[in-house]
Formats: structure tokens, C-alpha cells, sequence
């Protein structure tokens, strides 16, 4: 009987891996009560972490973003109806605060402008809901 090759079995492990994290949705929400609107985004090679955002309208929002990766990404954020807001590069290692005021209801959306990255997995977004 043929003994299973050690190498193949450490390929299945890293499909397995990589497809447990592309099938990972995180999600926050920023409470308005709380008084606190920091959020902590960590980029890497290919995700944004969180993906969704939960906030409201009017919401002071202060995002802090993390490049985990080796190698520069970016973080790019839209108003609900398209319009860039943001445009961010990061360097490997770096981190920055990015300011955003949430000035209208909807979906805002945010990814990496790095060729093929967005498609990579490097998107999310900010879900800006009625102020309560
Ligand atoms: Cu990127």
C-alpha cells in the first residue's frame, strides 16, 4: 500500500486554511451611546479586517489602519453614491488614522486601489444606518 506523500498532505492543509479565512466575514458596530468611534482596521495580504462596519448617520468615525502585510496596500473609502472620499497608502508595517464623517445613510464603500488586491479579498464596508 502506497504511503500518502507528506507534502501533499501540507498543500491540503493550506487549502484548507486559505478557504476557512475567504469565507470569514468580521463584523463591528459602533455604538452611538458609548461615546467611542476608534475602529481598528488591520490590512494584510489579501484582506481588510473588519469587513463590515456597523454605524450610523453623523457618526465622527476614526479609523485606525494597520498594514500587517510586508508590502504596501492601500485603503480607499466611497461615499454611497461612488464618489472617493479617502485614498490611502500604506507602507508595510505602517499604521495611520484616517478621520471620516459619515454624512449620509448607506453603503460606504472601502477597499485596497492595489492592482488585483480588491478582487484578492481586500474589501469591506461601512455601514452607515439612520441616526437612532
Ligand atoms: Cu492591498
Amino acid at each position: 500500500m502506497k504511503h500518502s506523500n507528506p507534502l501533499d498532505v501540507g498543500i491540503l492543509l493550506l487549502i484548507l486554511a486559505l478557504s476557512a479565512c475567504a469565507g470569514k466575514t468580521t463584523e463591528v458596530s459602533v455604538v452611538p451611546a458609548d461615546g467611542k468611534r476608534g475602529v481598528v482596521i488591520r490590512a494584510s495580504s489579501f484582506s481588510l479586517t473588519p469587513a463590515v462596519i456597523r454605524a450610523h448617520n453623523g457618526d465622527h468615525l476614526l479609523l485606525q489602519v494597520t498594514n500587517a502585510a510586508g508590502t504596501v496596500h492601500n485603503l480607499t473609502i466611497k461615499k454611497p453614491g461612488g464618489e472617493i472620499v479617502r485614498s490611502v497608502d500604506l507602507g508595510a508595517g505602517e499604521s495611520v488614522e484616517v478621520p471620516l464623517d459619515l454624512t449620509e445613510s448607506g453603503t460606504w464603500k472601502f477597499y485596497c486601489n492595489k492592482p488585483f488586491h480588491e478582487t484578492l479579498g481586500m474589501s469591506g464596508s461601512i455601514e452607515a444606518m439612520p441616526p437612532p
